[in-house]
């Protein structure tokens, strides 16, 4: 598994950039301590490839996780412990999605399509801070795209080749 993802990474790096148009979260900013349509886009394959399979990493301190289905497309769900017990309305919530893999789809390079979560983001996460959703796209013949890279702190997105989708956290609205 690590060779694979280190081996993708090393193509990658020779290989044509696909930079030009990241995947990426449509609603750029959201308050914490309340509900988020995650929709990702997906503006193109894989150094031309089809896009077969997209696989969204749920951070930690978002719960409540509800992929949307898509035609064509077999939905996972994966399970798992949280770091820790959320508030969600009033209930203490220590489990759920992890991870999301939408599967078995044909979406070409010269195509574009949208992948929707409903999420709740906790109170525990912090206002002003950008929350990345790790990503990757995989298509036929073991070819990747891994939006995985996250910032360091003094660098922006526009740093990075394959920068996570991430989401601006605002102040939690009041009088909910
Ligand atoms: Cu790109």
């Amino acid at each position: 598994m690590l060779r694979t993802t280190l081996a993708t990474v090393a193509a990658l790096a020779l290989g044509t950039s696909a930079a030009f148009a990241h995947v990426s979260l449509q609603l750029k900013d959201a308050p914490v301590g309340s509900t988020y349509r995650a929709i990702f886009q997906v503006p193109h394959g894989c150094e031309g490839k089809p896009t077969n399979l997209v696989r969204v990493q749920i951070p930690e301190g978002v719960i409540a996780v509800k992929p949307q289905p898509k035609a064509g497309w077999t939905l996972e769900k994966i399970k798992g412990t949280y770091a820790k017990s959320y508030d969600y309305y009033g209930t203490p919530t220590g489990e759920g999605v992890k991870e999301v893999v939408w599967s078995g789809g044909n979406l070409g390079d010269d195509e574009y399509d949208e992948f929707v979560l409903r999420v709740y983001l906790t109170k525990d996460l912090k206002a002003g801070e950008t929350l990345h959703f790790p990503v990757v796209q995989e298509c036929p013949d073991g070819v990747a795209e891994r939006w995985i890279e996250i910032p360091a702190e003094g660098q922006s997105d526009d740093d990075l080749e394959l920068p996570a989708p991430g989401v601006k956290l605002l102040e939690a609205a009041s009088g909910h």
